[in-house]
């Protein structure tokens, strides 16, 4: 990787604006509501919290961080337990009391938050594409930097804010688990920036946060998974039915994908009243959200990176059973016809167990 990478530049001109930014309108911001999407993954908390830390340190705004949905995986629960971050549940009462509101990880026009369509937001710092420029008074959306950590490391990095290793360890564990470890980091400086904060970083609490104690729950639903896999050609499918929290659907997808010979992995979760699904490809130039946008009604019910997306939609709060058996075989038949699997194939389950004949 060359140090003269153009990108480079685009990068920390993200984070400079950012600063620039906050910069001319210091308490004129606070208190500001910090909203991130949904059902928050380790990037959108850390993001946030890293986010809220430099504005009241450095420019004196104090913030509430707010997500709607619940924080699902077992890792993410632990980590905001173990380094104690301050976010809330969102409360629709929050965008009355806060006439200022930042986006993390998200955009105003996404479905994925709770932000209301007709209003304007204060600030988006965002990593995702998007149809439409976020309506936003200062948006900073860099769609290369692989997690909206590594916009928020910049900018404190480069503000010389000290960063305690609460911040440290959570936006490297935003980073890590954004870019796959690494591996999706595209540019020379996510890497730099991921090592410049590595003093900052506490590895064993990071070790703890990977490494967290799991419930029967999560094992139960695990092993369905793993039965009722079913496999044809290159694709898994498997559908998980009703979870405790639709984070395990990517989870429990992401661990599927790693079968043998696998190209693809779709798993699907009933939660409450929604159907949520989730894709994971092996090749980088899958484009796996387009994927999953065509086989969706309302291309906005699924988003997501190259090899890695999601979405969902509302099966209905009555929904029987049969209602839901549809839903699930319509995705997948519609997801086989996209990936252009020969109609003469059909599925089988490699992890049904079959009694033994003498
Ligand atoms: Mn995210």
């Amino acid at each position: 990787m060359k140090s003269g990478n153009p990108l480079r530049k685009t990068a920390r001109t993200d984070a400079r604006k950012l600063l620039q930014f906050l910069e001319q309108k210091r308490e004129a911001l606070s208190p500001l509501l910090i909203l991130t999407h949904d059902y928050p993954d380790p990037d959108a908390l850390a993001s946030s919290f890293a986010f809220a830390y430099l504005v009241k340190k450095g420019f004196n705004i104090y913030t509430r961080i707010v997500y709607g949905g619940i924080i699902g995986r077992t890792e993410n629960r632990e980590m905001v337990k173990i380094l104690k971050m301050p976010v809330h549940k969102f409360n629709a009462n929050d965008l009355k009391k806060f006439s200022q509101v930042a986006l993390i990880d998200t955009q105003p026009e996404f479905e994925n938050n709770s932000f209301p369509a007709d209003r304007q937001a204060t600030l988006v710092i965002d990593q995702h594409p998007s149809l439409i420029k976020p309506s936003a008074v200062c948006s900073i959306v860099d769609l290369e930097c692989g997690a909206t950590s590594v916009i928020l490391a910049q900018a404190l990095l480069l503000s010389n804010i000290d960063i305690p290793r609460r911040i440290g360890t959570a936006l490297a564990y935003g980073i890590l688990t954004d870019t796959l470890n690494l591996y999706r980091a595209k540019r020379a400086d996510i890497i730099k920036t991921y090592s410049a904060l590595l003093p900052f970083c506490d590895m064993r609490i990071l070790a703890h946060i990977q490494n967290p104690s799991r419930s029967r729950k999560f094992f139960t639903t695990l092993g369905k998974a793993i039965k009722d896999a079913m496999v044809c050609q290159k694709l898994l499918v498997s559908h998980l039915g009703w979870v405790e929290n639709p984070d395990l659907v990517s989870q429990i997808t992401e661990f599927l994908l790693t079968y043998k010979g696998m190209r693809y992995a779709f798993c699907t979760g009933r939660y409450n009243e929604r159907i949520h699904f989730s894709l994971r490809a092996t090749n980088p130039n899958a484009l796996a959200a387009n994927i999953l946008r065509d086989i969706v009604k309302d291309p906005k019910e699924a988003g997501g990176h190259d090899t890695i997306a999601g979405g969902s939609f509302e099966v209905g709060k009555e929904g029987a059973e049969s209602t839901w058996k549809e839903v699930e075989e319509s995705l997948t038949q519609k997801l086989i016809e996209r990936l252009n699997i020969s109609g003469k194939s059909t599925f089988y389950f490699p992890f049904k167990l079959t009694p033994r004949i003498k």
